[in-house]
């Protein structure tokens, strides 16, 4: 195999070249331990006895899976002990972790989906980590209010995907870069130096279950999208829905697509905007895209510009590629 950028030389470089602190990078290279330790305890499923239920539920009402809880606790140990970080919020916990007074505080906040599309986990599905870092300037500890923070302050973002291959993609605000986990040095290995996502597909991601509660600029932009040649759009679509937003987006970014997770009307009556949460699941892979060259909204505003109001907020999700995103966009302001 040809020699490749480690992780930790890409990391030497953005300090040099886009001055990427040295904590930051001290932060990113313990992120990326703490998902290879996950990647291994996903890796060998059943045999680790780390699958099925926990019998548990998250506050969000969902049930956890035993990885959950195990991926939530091992992204805390490893990461509160980098001595970047100030608190931790995650997708599993009901406000954020503080870091103990037994390490050092840094001038990070992270937000975290431990196991994002852990319903996967039991059939073998792709699962995923998804973080966003966020600046914290104080010495005094954090409280829940100062992680809500828009998308648009983030210093970093990424996910680690657990699929035929572990991959680590994630920005700094200079592109998108994908890493490859090589299993017999444990080392991530840059194989996607600048992923770029294509203006235009036909390819739509959404589950289709839930059509029947949409609103009318969703209904519309699927229905054109389900006729196909004989419809407006006059050509054919394709649809792909991973059941995970890491393997949805990791997708798109590798050849296009647009991924929507709407609003609906059954979700207005239990009063939620959406299903995925705009601090760990939106908000970062927001970022992505539009380091991409992609699109990100809500279809009221760019997911980067939300001003978050509470740690599990929900949003709509419109995001990939720019033509079809920008065409959601138009006909939600139609
Ligand atoms: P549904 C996983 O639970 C998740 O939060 C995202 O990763 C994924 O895109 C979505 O929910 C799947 O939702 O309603 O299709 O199960």
């Amino acid at each position: 195999m040809r020699k490749r950028v480690s992780l930790a030389d890409y990391l030497a470089n953005e300090t040099q070249v886009n001055h990427v602190t040295a904590e930051l990078v001290k932060l990113t290279l313990t992120i990326a331990d703490a998902c290879v330790d996950i990647a291994a305890l996903v890796r060998h499923g059943e045999l680790a006895d780390v699958l099925g239920a926990s019998g548990q539920q998250n506050v969000q009402g969902e049930d956890q899976k035993k990885l959950d809880i195990i991926s939530n606790d091992v992204f805390i140990e490893k990461t509160q002990a980098s001595g970047a970080l100030a608190g931790i919020a995650s997708e599993e916990l009901d406000h954020h972790h503080p870091i103990p007074d037994t390490h050092q505080r840094g001038s990070y906040l992270v937000t975290v989906d431990p196991l994002d599309g852990s319903s996967n986990i039991d059939v073998n599905g792709a699962t995923g980590t998804i973080f966003s870092v966020l600046p914290w300037a104080s010495d005094a500890a954090p409280r829940d209010e100062d992680f809500l923070q828009a998308g648009n302050r983030q210093v970093l973002a990424g996910y680690c995907l657990y699929s035929s291959a572990t991959m680590l993609v994630l920005t700094f605000g200079h592109g998108v870069a994908g890493f490859t986990l090589d299993i017999e040095t444990g080392d991530f290995l840059l194989s996607h130096e600048a992923m770029k996502v294509p203006a235009e597909t036909t390819e739509f991601a959404i589950n289709a279950a839930y059509a029947a509660h949409w609103y009318p600029p969703v209904q519309r932009y699927i229905d054109e999208c389900v006729s196909g040649a004989a419809g407006p759009r006059e050509t054919d679509f394709n649809m792909r829905w991973a059941g995970s937003m890491v393997g949805d987006v990791h997708r798109i970014l590798c050849r296009g697509g647009v991924f929507l997770y709407p609003a609906d009307a059954r979700m207005e009556k239990s009063g939620r905007a959406g299903k995925l949460r705009l601090m760990y699941e939106a908000s970062p892979m927001a970022w992505l895209m539009e380091q991409a060259g992609g699109l990100a909204h809500t279809g009221a505003s760019e997911i980067m510009a939300v001003q978050p109001t509470s740690l599990h907020q929900r949003v709509p999700v419109f995001l990939g590629s720019s033509d079809e995103v920008q065409r959601l966009i138009d006909y939600h302001n139609a």
